[in-house]
């Protein structure tokens, strides 16, 4: 029986501080002034449960099949996230702050849709999405994925490395950083009301870390096209990174030689920086990061350096020596 009994992956938003309540004095002031509209307006119900979503009202359109083979050099060590935990569990904040955003981003409209190309490429360039598929192939790949609020699941998504729109995007030999910008249609996403937040959601990497192998871009996760609520079109996943560095529906990639400043840094910088690399030793201001709960049960698991991706990744940052890696 599920009576009384609240699933520990639940904990997060229910109980503990999620990731959106940064009340630095910005977000406070807007903060009181919208409570401020809200009590104006009469109808507090319909404005709370637009602005933090709710349980889902719209249901979800079928999805159609995608499947490619796995590539199983990357196993992730551990059992698959039930499917309906990682797409009814989200963080997207254009549709709500809330973790119910599944009904609410059903009225994202992912087609058509495209990818521009600016900042320091040899000619900037808009390309379709479906001409983007026609050049890439698919494999599957399962990865850990492990949220700053210290929930973590394990997914089979579908896609491509994001080097291969590296290539198409053809970046200058002087552009250091690449700056991805998530969709911001307010007709769409009724979270872009929330005025005091930097829209759009945009997050950035280094060249060398768009470049690594594990630097992914999703197009469809448990063996179908991507649901909107965890970023269709195409989003990022870069697994050893706190989630918040995985961009969804993307819309431009930027490329620049100068570090971006992101939209949570931009929020509050003193508990979301640039590098963001998971580490259980170094403790966010409001979560230790030293163990993570697993969608869909109640298992609470060591959190490992580097989400576990140490291999591949750690190499790039010998050299960092003064940087906050793990903010
Ligand atoms: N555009 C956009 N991208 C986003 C977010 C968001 O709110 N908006 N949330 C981030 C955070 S905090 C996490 S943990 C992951 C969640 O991805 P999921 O919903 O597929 O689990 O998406 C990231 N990408
Ligand atoms: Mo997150």
């Amino acid at each position: 029986m599920l009576i009384g009994r609240k699933r520990g992956w639940e904990l997060p938003d229910r109980m503990a501080t999620p990731e959106h309540l940064v009340l630095n004095r910005r977000a406070a002031i807007a903060g009181a002034a919208a409570l401020g509209t809200i009590a104006a307006s009469g109808s507090a119900q319909a404005q709370l449960s637009r602005l933090f979503g709710s349980t889902p009202s719209t249901p979800a359109k079928p999805l159609p099949p995608l499947t490619a083979a796995p590539n199983t050099k990357y196993a992730a060590g551990r059992a698959l996230s039930p499917e309906l935990q990682a797409t009814t569990y989200n963080n997207y904040y254009e549709f709500g702050l809330s973790k119910s955003v599944s009904g609410a981003a059903q009225a994202l409209v992912v087609d058509p849709w495209s990818v521009e190309f600016t900042g320091m490429v040899a000619k900037p360039k808009k390309i379709g999405f479906e001409d983007i598929m026609k050049q890439v192939s698919l494999e599957e790949r399962t990865y850990r994925h492990r949220c700053v609020e210290t929930w973590a699941m394990t997914v089979p998504w579908i896609g491509f490395p994001l080097s291969r729109l590296l290539a198409m995007a053809e970046p200058s030999a002087s552009a250091k950083y690449v700056v991805f910008t998530t969709l911001a249609d307010p007709k769409m996403m009724p979270g872009l009301g929330q005025r005091f937040y930097p829209w759009p959601y945009t997050e950035g990497l280094t060249m060398q870390e768009a470049a690594n192998e594990l630097t992914f871009v999703t197009v469809g996760m448990y063996g179908k096209t991507l649901p909107p609520q965890n970023g269709a079109p195409l989003r990022l996943t870069v697994p050893w990174k706190y989630g918040f560095k995985s961009a969804k529906s993307i819309v431009k990639i930027e490329f620049t030689d100068k570090r971006p400043v992101s939209f949570w840094e931009a929020l509050q910088d003193s508990e979301y920086g640039f590098w963001a690399n998971v580490n259980p030793a170094v403790p966010h201001p409001r979560w230790s990061q030293a163990s993570e709960t697993l969608l869909g049960n109640d298992e609470r698991v060591p959190t490992k350096m580097w989400n576990g991706y140490g291999d591949f990744v750690a190499s790039m940052y010998t050299d960092k020596t003064k940087e906050k890696l793990f903010v």
